[in-house]
């Protein structure tokens, strides 16, 4: 380190070449939460202009930091405390690892002198993050901090995006070096772009054009790279059916007379050439095995990372690159062929997906109009629908909740469904709202941030709505409550159980408190919250809450044995090996 008494030339400390370094690689947002040894970055990096979301936990800072990392493309820090602070992050990190979403942690550590005596929170910290990370390291000094600020920055975004940790050891926060001293590190450049083998294009372009069942997948890949031209330019240009992922909904709009969505099973069973978009073949998409899939289905893969290729199931063709280069090349390839694809509208393919689709269609019509109350999730999501703006962006987590919002509530735009991802994690929705409200607030102050959450999700990081609260954001949180994880009780058999026996003996494990009125939280913080059990309130509360710039949380009653149906239920385990 270098003695301050002895230099020419300004001083300048750790705190400040941190924020300096990450300001410079172009790093917009900070999410966190503060104490020894972190304070001072906090502040150096709003003194360079980086905003710092201050939140309640850390896990929900993780979080909402990886969730920019996947709506922008560029990588927003959470910074940390040592131990604990950092063990919260993991979270983050993890679930940022699973959805291969770009996010850098910083977390501060113990002093270097003090290391293996039993210092204040110490732990093994560049060990406890890396199995997350691509990249986890800690800075040999304050000099040096702007080249790992650059590295973790490339790597977050280079290749299959994903997670980094950069630990910087509590004494050399304050501590000043020599400014001219100070590592000067290049602005990391976007991401090279890559290119699939013209002869694996060209392989691809074959196995579509004579496939007589087709199917395009649309993955969260697609969306992260910002494909969206070229994959509706493939998809309508060659009138391929289509089936976004859950958190693909939106690359090409979910109301397009092409999406298959309605008819999946069957579009999965049947088809005899699947093209992947940045879509994973893992337990979401039932690994690419039969009896979920054909067993003689060829697979087409595209995707930015190598390793993923032939992943589960050999594929028929393996296309390696940044998936909108990737798409323009299969679009071009295909605008070289001759005549019509083999599967004009007409083809018997499009007849079975369309009978599959009305008959979805009228189950589910079925399910809207049972009135009766408790209302079902489907008669809620109706009314809910009808009033959410066709730009809005949609947080949404739990299990009935989040999968029945799949289907009933519509994404016209990519990016713009966020969930509890391949991770399946509870827990994410506030961080993402917190998160993408910022964004809207920065970028587009005309969107609205609707947040749908379980009970149970909600709970998870309900402190949040104070985060929401003090920042005025101005988050739609709708509560489906059915009294517990999945299904709960009733509110009368819920009080007599209680009265009359120990509950921790006694209560279903996936229950919680009958119609707990959570509305009730927010105005604590200076919220309006809006109580509904009618389609008549819900309509009311959603389009009061709509017309006001404020938090909001509507708590909806829902049936507590108001499930999925019988086919959605059991998607998951039927499809285990
Ligand atoms: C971090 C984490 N903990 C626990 C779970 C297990 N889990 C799956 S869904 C769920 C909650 C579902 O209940 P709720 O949010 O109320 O949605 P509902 O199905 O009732 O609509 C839980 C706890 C998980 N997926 N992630
Ligand atoms: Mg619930």
């Amino acid at each position: 380190m270098a003695d301050a008494s002895n230099m020419d030339g300004e001083q300048v400390d750790g705190a400040t070449v941190l924020a300096r370094a990450l300001k410079a690689q172009g790093v917009e947002y900070m999410f966190g939460i503060v104490g020894i040894p972190v304070i001072e970055i906090a502040g150096a990096a709003q003194k360079e202009g980086i905003k710092y979301i201050g939140m309640r936990n850390e896990q929900a800072a993780s979080y909402g930091a990886s969730i920019i990392g996947y709506m922008t493309g560029k990588p927003a820090v959470c910074l940390v405390v040592s131990g604990p602070g950092l063990i919260h992050a993991l979270a983050g990190l993890s679930n940022a690892k699973e959805n291969c979403w770009p996010v850098i942690v910083i977390g501060g550590s113990s002093e270097q002198d003090q290391e293996a005596m039993g210092a204040f929170q110490e732990q093994p910290q560049v060990e406890v993050a890396r199995p997350y990370c691509k990249f986890s390291a800690r800075p040999n000094s304050i000099e040096r901090i702007p080249f790992f600020v650059e590295k973790a920055y490339r790597q977050s975004i280079y290749g299959r995006p994903g997670a980094c940790y950069l630990d910087i050891a509590g004494n050399m926060v304050n501590a000043t070096v020599n400014e001219k001293d100070v590592w000067s590190s290049i602005v990391c450049p976007p991401p090279p772009k890559s290119y699939a083998d013209p002869e694996s294009v060209k392989e691809a372009a074959d196995l579509l054009y004579y496939a007589e069942k087709p199917l395009v997948i649309v993955g969260k890949g697609a969306a992260y790279a910002h494909a969206e031209e070229a994959v509706q330019e493939l998809v309508i240009g060659a009138q391929l059916p289509f089936l976004p992922t859950p958190m693909g909904k939106g690359v090409i709009p979910d109301d397009h007379e092409l999406c298959v969505a309605p008819a999946r099973s069957k579009a999965l069973q049947e088809a005899d050439v699947i093209l992947l978009l940045g879509a994973r073949l893992n337990w979401m998409l039932h690994f690419g095995m039969a009896p979920r899939f054909h067993p003689k289905v060829k697979i087409i893969q595209a995707d930015i990372c190598h390793e993923e290729m032939n992943n589960n199931i050999k594929s028929a063709a393996t296309l390696v690159g940044s998936l909108d280069t990737v798409v323009n090349q299969l679009n071009e390839e295909i605008g070289r062929r001759p005549g019509k694809f083999a599967f004009s509208k007409a083809a018997p393919w499009w007849k079975i997906l369309r009978g599959k689709i009305e008959q979805n269609q009228q189950s589910v019509q079925k399910m809207m109009s049972e009135k009766s109350l408790p209302l079902n999730f489907y008669a809620a999501y109706e009314d809910i629908q009808k009033l959410l703006p066709k730009d809005c962006m949609i947080v949404s987590e739990g299990s009935s909740t989040m999968d029945i919002s799949r289907t009933m509530i519509p994404n016209y735009l990519p990016r713009h469904r966020l969930d509890a991802g391949t991770y399946g994690t509870m827990g994410v929705g506030l961080g993402f709202a917190v998160a993408a409200a910022v964004w809207c607030r920065d970028h587009a102050p005309e969107k609205r941030v609707v947040c749908i959450q379980g009970d149970s999700a909600f709970g998870f990081s309900g402190m949040e709505i104070e985060t929401l609260c003090r920042y005025k954001l101005p988050v739609i949180i709708i509560i489906m409550n059915n009294n517990g994880i999945s299904f709960g009780l009733d509110e009368d058999t819920w009080q007599s159980i209680s009265e009359s026996s120990d509950l921790t003996l006694t209560s279903p494990p996936t229950s919680l408190m009958a119609t707990a009125h959570y509305e009730r939280m927010v105005a604590a913080f200076g919220g309006t919250g809006y109580f509904a059990r009618t389609p008549e309130e819900i309509s009311k509360c959603v389009s009061t809450a709509m017309n006001k710039r404020e938090v909001s949380i509507i708590n909806v009653i829902i049936n507590p044995m108001s499930l999925k149906k019988p086919q959605d239920f059991f998607w998951l385990t039927k499809s285990k090996i």
